[in-house]
């Protein structure tokens, strides 16, 4: 990509768009000088809606990876033309995403050391995040509540009715199916909650029982696969909206979604799936005998061998998952045998991905040269 100037006033560029001529408005709203931007937080002192919409470059030069212009309003500004290049390839921080099934040879892993969060190995981590929608964290500190200090070092805890964090045992009338030892069928967690946590965290604390282990699926490789393979029933579920429903004591939690949502373009954009808590709408027969069938077939394949995988968390393990892709679960465990304890937190994907970006801009990484 490269920035030219043509007889001092016009700025082009050269990319995917040929001769591509920069609108001179556009270049004055990135001005940055002290009276134009706060010098602390770079935010705009002045509403640039109202800026002269005949506005003109009266001169710009190209000198030492700068763009200097004297715009007809009589500001000037040296711009680093890197800046302006970046700005204009400018893709989301993210890579992209890699569909698995029980076939995935490495999960992505890595040891917790203090200040991982700081370094390009968490940039990386980040990545392998978004790729494959989860993570674990290795011999991370096993002290109660440790996930907290964990889960704001990458971006800010988002409390539930269940606290800033929970404690996954299995405990007399509990409150919900996490907190026994039966088993947990794959499922995404709190599709009742508005809006959805977007990540779960689990730490393990103690894992002393024989069973009790983790499962996960990559709920967008199941979403594809019945999309190819049965487009019909993959269309139902994606039009069909069910209610999820929690109920405490003093809470009543509901939230309408498909089981498998798609974007303005019809990419998959969320799954959701609770055994414990959906409440199919009383639809027309015909099309509910097809919706039926649909949420079977989409549950066998949640549950089949195919997708899933299968892993036993130990003492210091952090499990980080995109709670908008994965199914996760749990096989049953005799609690007889000994202590089985993890706590589990949940953070936004304004966390995951506001941290991608600082590391990007600490380390240059996919700045422009
Ligand atoms: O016990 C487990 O491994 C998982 C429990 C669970 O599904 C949850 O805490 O959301
Ligand atoms: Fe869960």
């Amino acid at each position: 990509m490269k920035l030219e100037v043509v007889q001092n006033k016009k700025i082009l560029v050269n990319s995917a768009r040929k001769n591509f001529e920069l609108h001179p408005l556009w270049l004055r709203e990135r001005v940055k000088t002290d009276t134009l931007v706060d010098k602390y937080n770079d935010q705009r002192l002045y509403d640039p809606s109202q800026l002269n919409q005949n506005l003109e470059i009266k001169n710009a030069s190209v000198n030492n990876g700068h763009l200097n212009i004297e715009f007809t309003d009589g500001v000037q500004f040296k711009y680093k033309v890197n800046d302006l290049l970046y700005e204009l390839d400018k893709k989301e921080p993210i890579e992209k995403v890699i569909l698995w099934n029980s076939k995935l040879k490495k999960k992505p892993t890595a040891i917790y050391k203090r200040n991982i969060f700081e370094t390009k190995e968490m940039y990386n981590l980040l990545q392998d995040f978004y790729k494959f929608g989860f993570v674990i964290f290795k011999k991370v500190p096993t002290e109660d509540n440790f996930i907290l200090k964990f889960a704001n070092s990458i971006g800010t805890v988002r409390p539930t009715n269940f606290g800033e964090s929970f404690s996954v045992k299995s405990i007399p009338k509990p409150n919900d199916l996490a907190y026994t030892s039966i088993a947990l069928t794959p499922h995404t967690d709190n599709p009742y909650r508005k809006p959805i946590p977007c990540i779960q965290l689990l730490h393990c604390l103690e894992n002393e029982v024989k069973e009790g282990l983790s499962t996960l699926v990559d709920g967008f490789a199941v979403a594809e696969y019945l999309k190819k393979n049965n487009h019909d029933l993959f269309k139902i579920l994606t039009e069909t909206k069910v209610r999820f429903r929690f109920v405490d004591k003093s809470i009543i939690l509901e939230n309408w979604g498909e089981l498998i949502e798609l974007d303005q373009e019809k990419r998959i954009k969320q799954v959701r799936y609770s055994t414990r808590l959906d409440y199919v709408p009383a639809l027309e027969k015909t099309k509910l005998k097809k919706f039926y069938k649909a949420r079977k077939l989409i549950a066998n394949l949640y549950a089949s061998k195919k997708f899933e995988i299968r892993f036993k968390l130990e003492k210091g393990d952090l499990l980080m998952m995109d709670n908008h892709r994965l199914l996760h679960g749990r096989t049953a465990y005799d609690p007889r045998q000994g202590n089985r304890y993890l706590k589990g937190c949940y953070i936004d994907h304004d966390s995951t991905e506001g941290k991608l970006r600082y590391l990007e801009r600490k380390f240059k990484l996919k700045w422009k040269k």
